[in-house]
Parts: C-alpha cells; sequence; structure tokens
C-alpha cells in the first residue's frame, strides 16, 4: 500500500488513519507543489492533490475516504459495526469537511502560510468569527461523552480531530470550548498521533 502526500498538508489525517489501524504502508513524500503536478502523480489523483492511496486495484483520492477505508478495511473497532454508529461516524466526517474546514483552512492560509503580503486580516477575522458556531455544536455533542460515539474513540473522532487540527496549525484558540479541548487532546494523545509527526 502507498500512501502519497507529508506533513504541513491535508495528508496528515490520512498518515494518522494508517498509523492507527496499524497497516503496513509506504509513505511516499509527495508535496503539494510541483511533486503532485507530475503526470505519474494525475494518474493517480487528476486533482494534483493530496493525499491519495494506492492499496492493489484500489486508487482513492480524499482524505476523508482514504480514512474511511483504510478504517473499514483495516481497522478493526475504530471502524463502527453498528449502522447507527456507522452513519454517525460518516456525519461526523461529512461535518466536518463541510461545517469546519471552509472556516479553518482560509484561517491558516491567511495567517500562517501565505507570504506576509498576501495575507488579508479581514479573511482570519470573518474565519475565526464562522468558525465559533460549529464549535459550539462540537462542544455541545461532547458534553456527556468521551468521544463522538460514546466510551471509544472511532474513526469519527480521527477524522474530525484531523480536520480540527487545522485550527492548531492556525494558532486559533479553542480552549474556551472545553469539551472540545479535552477530547482534542485525548484524540491527539493517541500513540499513533504522535508515531505522525516523525514522518
Ligand atoms: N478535499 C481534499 C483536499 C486536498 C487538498 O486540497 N490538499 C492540498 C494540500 S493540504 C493540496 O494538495 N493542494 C495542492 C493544490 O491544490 O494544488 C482532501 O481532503 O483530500
Amino acid at each position: 500500500m502507498k500512501l502519497y502526500g507529508i506533513l504541513g498538508s491535508r495528508a496528515v489525517r490520512s498518515i494518522w488513519a494508517a498509523e492507527e489501524v496499524g497497516v503496513d504502508y509506504e509513505l511516499v513524500q509527495t508535496s503539494f507543489l510541483e511533486e503532485s503536478k507530475t503526470p505519474e502523480y494525475l494518474a493517480i489523483n487528476p486533482n494534483g492533490r493530496i493525499p491519495a492511496l494506492v492499496d492493489g486495484d484500489l486508487v482513492l483520492f480524499e482524505s476523508m475516504a482514504i480514512n474511511l477505508y483504510l478504517a473499514k478495511t483495516y481497522g478493526g473497532k475504530l471502524y463502527p459495526n453498528d449502522p447507527h454508529d456507522e452513519a454517525r461516524a460518516i456525519q461526523w466526517t461529512i461535518w466536518g469537511m463541510t461545517e469546519l474546514e471552509p472556516h479553518l483552512i482560509p484561517m491558516v492560509l491567511h495567517k500562517v502560510f501565505l507570504p506576509e503580503d498576501q495575507r488579508d486580516p479581514a479573511v482570519v477575522t470573518s474565519a475565526e468569527a464562522a468558525v465559533e458556531r460549529p464549535l459550539g455544536v462540537l462542544d455541545a455533542q461532547l458534553s456527556d461523552r468521551e468521544y463522538l460515539l460514546g466510551g471509544d474513540f472511532s474513526i469519527a473522532d480521527l477524522n474530525l480531530a484531523g480536520a480540527l487540527s487545522t485550527a492548531n496549525f492556525a494558532k486559533f484558540d479553542i480552549s474556551k470550548f472545553e469539551n472540545v479541548a479535552r477530547w482534542m487532546s485525548r484524540c491527539t494523545g493517541r500513540p499513533s498521533f504522535a508515531r505522525v509527526q516523525t514522518k
């Protein structure tokens, strides 16, 4: 199995999933600049983005699709068996991509990644305001449970914490969302997350 990507990108969440499930894989260091635009790489992911996964005949792009596949195929209890919990895991995964990430990416771009003369503080202000509502929703969800689906860490947590880790890069303080902050520490305290940082 080959996973394409690098740290400091959305590939982190798929590297984390591969580490969490403990599958044997090769991380093919591929940046989001020129390396993801070569003809060889575009044959794997025509979007020219990272991450991508090749597992035998399966060629897959989209980080969350990769993570759901890894968890379901190799993750044992990481992927919920019960159809209702499976639906909830998919719900939180999609929610992370649609309700959180659209605010977190402009935030990190305009605070950290773009050259200083291209950063727009108004984008940051607007993104920081917009992210409050979904973080409030997440905080309420986590008020009576350790993890999104209950007492056990699942792919729902990994996917959502993976998306929310962009807030950390963006130096956005989540501490006022106390349940979210505690949950995030639990998730990123896993040995698999520590191994990701060595890649
Ligand atoms: N929705 C995609 C987004 C992937 C994505 O945009 N990756 C960025 C790096 S964080 C990238 O490869 N950008 C290169 C480009 O857009 O040219 C996913 O989650 O896999």
